[in-house]
């Protein structure tokens, strides 16, 4: 494996595809840190697992497990999903395992962005993040293939998505946050995007999901679906102050032109009732002195757009809502030729992400 200093992903040819075109695989990594997951992981690891499988139903999927948590991983997930061992701070493969480009003739090499646990000393949800930080070269070494060093930059790949024909969606509530790259100006995080994942437009949704404890991601409340198409995460009921996060989001789409000139198709994805923790929940969290903690009755960041687009199905969250199915069926008319699986995913989602953060696709 080459790491890359000297050069970007746009001088060498290489652009970020998007999630709905083809994979390879999808990299994951086990549950365990005991004050993200309730009892160490061990409610999560069922949902994990549905996903995992769900997900190799239609493309390899590899899971990252901890030296400590090898031997059960290895136990509780299918022969065909792949196991592996590697040091981990947390789970959120979204965030920290490579973004990945690709080049006209194929050929895919990684991007290793910083990672500082969505804020570092700023407003960072855990301390030290070391583990996290590595993982990308690592799994750009394991997959043979070459890694971009942009480590001086901070971003997860929660906070970006692309439609692979040069546009990127953001939000200004993370991108801009004082615990990412304060230094920089918006111009020139801007260039710094277009420079790595080869776009050209960068459309900058306010914000994104109330309470989401990564400075409001851009993956839960907002996603392309097809070049030209988005899902924006929406809620009907005006006293919810999530209500005008959404309005907000929705004016910047109906604005916006993408690098192709088109304007965006905006499809409204229900937002489930406010889901909130309970004090049994709250129990089975770890606490760690001077670092957030929930709080029972806390409401979290629950959204359907969480969802990962694997090569022949949708891995969707449900919340035991009303609004799941409504949101399965949408998702299946927008998504036609793939099957639409949902999860029940509440164990997930106390973590202080869904399926889409948990996944990293690998492009072919
Ligand atoms: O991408 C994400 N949504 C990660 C959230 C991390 C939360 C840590 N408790």
């Amino acid at each position: 494996m080459q790491i890359i200093k000297d050069s970007t992903p746009k001088k060498d040819g290489f652009y970020m595809p998007a999630e709905f075109a083809p994979h390879e695989g999808c990299i994951m990594i086990f549950p365990e840190r005991a004050d993200s997951w309730q009892y160490g992981g061990y409610r999560a690891r069922t949902a994990f697992v549905q996903v995992a499988e769900a997900i190799a139903r239609s493309e390899k999927v590899t899971v990252c497990a901890s030296a400590k948590q090898y031997d059960n991983a290895r136990a509780i997930l299918p022969p065909h999903i792949r196991v592996i061992e590697m040091s981990n701070d947390d789970a959120w493969a979204r965030d920290y395992c490579p973004t990945f480009v690709r080049n006209d003739a194929g050929e895919i090499r990684g991007i290793d962005w910083g990672f500082n646990a969505w804020g570092g000393l700023h407003d960072g949800l855990y301390f030290p993040w070391d583990n996290d930080n590595k993982m990308a070269r690592k799994l750009c070494d394991l997959l043979e293939k070459d890694v971009y060093n942009k480590r001086d930059f901070i971003l997860e790949g929660g906070s970006i998505h692309v439609d692979g024909e040069g546009t990127c969606l953001v939000t200004e509530a993370c991108l801009l946050s004082k615990g990412r790259n304060p230094h920089m100006k918006r111009e020139e995080i801007e260039e710094t995007l277009k420079e790595y994942l080869n776009v050209s437009t960068i459309i900058w949704l306010p914000c994104g999901i109330y309470q989401d404890e990564t400075n409001e991601h851009v993956d839960n409340i907002c996603a392309f679906t097809a070049p030209g198409e988005v899902v924006l995460a929406w809620t009907e009921d005006k006293s919810d102050v999530q209500y005008a996060m959404s309005k907000a989001c929705l004016e910047v789409l109906e604005q916006a032109t993408d690098a192709k000139g088109r304007k965006l198709k905006v499809h409204k994805l229900p937002l489930p009732k406010p889901v909130t923790i309970t004090e049994e929940e709250c129990n089975g969290l770890d606490i760690c002195q001077d670092e957030p903690t929930r709080i029972p009755g806390e409401r979290l960041a629950a959204s359907y757009v969480n969802f990962y687009i694997a090569n022949k199905h949708i891995v969707m969250p449900g919340f035991g809502d009303p609004a799941d199915e409504q949101a399965k069926k949408i998702l299946q008319d927008l998504f036609p030729d793939r099957e639409v699986i949902q999860i029940y995913a509440r164990d997930i989602l106390i973590g202080g992400g869904n399926i889409h953060c948990i996944t990293q696709q690998i492009p072919c």
